[in-house]
């Protein structure tokens, strides 16, 4: 069951910069960063709430690292911007494979490694009226 916004992923060329604005105009802090060689990104994770449940909600903000990667390419055509939308769940396989049963295109077949050690992957746009959807299960810790 998809339970709450995990995170809200945006596309940026500078991530430095991008992260000052968060910080100097919301208030918002890094609450984390990393490489993900697999998705070709650099990021920062900014912790906007956290749950009892250990549901906190984030924006992910985005740099590519590589020109082949998926970032890299949507900004070449789009400029910075909402790139996509993360909903948490407990199961992102079980769910995935029950949005698989609709109709919608899951891109992977097994979870890949996102951010904090959390499993993921994402619904194909073109079948979500435009919207790159991930699914996310949470590291515990997280
Ligand atoms: N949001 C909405 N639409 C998008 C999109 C996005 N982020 N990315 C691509 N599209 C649309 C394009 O506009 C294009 O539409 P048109 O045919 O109408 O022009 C169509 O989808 C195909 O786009 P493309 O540029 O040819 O890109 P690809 O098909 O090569 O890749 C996708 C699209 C979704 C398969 C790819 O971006 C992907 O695999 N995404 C999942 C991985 C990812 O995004 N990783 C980075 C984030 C990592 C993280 O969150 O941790
Ligand atoms: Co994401």
């Amino acid at each position: 069951m998809l339970t709450r916004i995990d995170h809200i992923g945006i596309a940026c060329f500078d991530l430095d910069k991008t992260v000052e604005f968060y910080r100097a105009t919301y208030g918002f802090e890094v609450f984390h960063t990393e490489i993900n060689e697999e998705q070709g990104v650099r990021e920062a994770m900014l912790k906007i709430n956290g749950t009892s449940d250990g549901g906190a909600s984030y924006l992910q903000l985005l740099e590519p690292t590589r020109e082949d990667s998926t970032v890299a390419k949507w900004l070449a055509k789009n400029g910075e911007g909402v790139h996509h939308i993360a909903f948490g769940t407990e199961d992102v396989l079980g769910d995935s494979e029950a949005i698989r049963g609709k109709g919608v295109r899951v891109l992977y077949d097994q979870p890949r490694t996102g951010s904090m050690g959390s499993q993921i992957t994402f619904l194909h746009p073109k079948d979500c009226g435009g919207v790159l959807t991930e699914l996310v299960t949470s590291h515990p810790e997280h």
